[in-house]
């Protein structure tokens, strides 16, 4: 990660295989792309080749920076697939999508063998929810390759995850838990500027955990990489507001509004319009804070 403006923690360079990705006054939006008959909001919908390339296609015009596509759920309780019908799901797509879009692509996979076939079909970040601790190939294929990878913090597993979430201090134990994976990246000869942190809401935490980390989002920006918010109408949102997984864009908007406001670099959504929008108008409003306005007048 190269800093480029001391007074904006948001400007970063990622290295992404082949792609530089600035990041500056604004954050990535990332689209979500799931090929998956079972993910919680869009389980179903994206199944075949067409309609997801469609999708793509439909979150590129509609302003995403990176495409990140799933073939295995992770909302709590999913039942895990093998490899052979993960590679099933995500290959065919990661090609057609590489074609037709010009985004960079993200692979949310946890297996070794599933993010290097990605990766040859044209992948440049691996979204890895396991933090690079599922498959002890990883860290290898991603320092080998230069793709980025997101690190993300989960508790337990997605089958058991929310039975019993347990912190003392959510926001410190998240922090130490990234900051101890980015080490171990490191060590494994993956270069700062590939990293991207995630404190994985609604992975192994209550209620009370998914809102404290929103609301001190700022700590997570303070440990040196780019920091992921990936909010999008999960189930904090709809306890608060009430409302089922199709009726969250507003609630959602309010999450992903706090994130932006308080430093996150790329946010991933499935309304890729409505939280482009929202984290625009954040962002413009950001900037116009005292500290900036006195240092862009300087
Ligand atoms: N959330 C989901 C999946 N992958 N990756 C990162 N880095 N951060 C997240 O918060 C995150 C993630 C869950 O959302 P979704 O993909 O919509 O659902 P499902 O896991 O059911 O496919």
């Amino acid at each position: 990660m190269t800093l480029e403006h001391p007074s904006s923690p948001r400007h970063v360079i990622m290295t992404a295989g082949p792609h530089e990705i600035v990041i500056q006054s604004n954050p990535l939006v990332m689209g979500v792309l799931n090929v998956t008959p079972d993910s919680f909001s869009d389980g179903g919908t994206f199944v075949t080749v067409e309609q997801a390339v469609d999708h793509a296609r439909q979150m590129q015009a509609e302003g995403a920076d990176i495409i990140d596509i799933g073939a295995e759920s992770s909302r709590p309780g999913a039942h895990p697939i093998d490899e052979r019908e993960e590679l099933r799901r995500l290959i065919p797509v990661v090609e057609a999508v590489r074609e037709a879009v010009s985004l960079p692509i993200s692979v949310d996979t946890t297996k070794a063998a599933v993010a290097r076939s990605a990766i040859q079909a044209g992948a440049a970040i691996v979204n890895d929810i396991s933090a690079l601790q599922g498959d002890p190939l990883m860290a290898q294929l991603v320092a080998e390759t230069g793709v980025a990878v997101v690190l993300m913090h989960m508790q337990g597993t997605p089958q058991t995850m929310q039975q019993s979430p347990r912190y003392g201090n959510v926001v410190e134990e998240v922090m130490a838990f990234l900051q101890q994976r980015a080490q171990v990246a490191i060590a494994c000869g993956i270069r700062p500027s590939q990293i991207v942190l995630d404190p994985g809401f609604g992975f192994g935490k209550l209620q009370e955990h998914n809102l404290r980390m929103l609301a001190e989002f700022d700590a997570f920006t303070t440990l040196g990489y780019p920091v992921l918010a990936g909010v999008s109408r999960k189930q904090f949102i709809g306890n608060v507001i009430r409302r089922p997984v199709h009726e969250r864009e507003f609630g959602n908007a309010g999450a992903v509004a706090v994130a932006v406001l308080k430093g996150a670099h790329i946010i991933r959504v499935h309304d890729v319009r409505a939280m482009k929008d929202t984290a625009t108008v954040v962002s413009a409003i950001s900037r116009h804070a005292r500290s900036s306005v006195e240092v862009s007048n300087a």
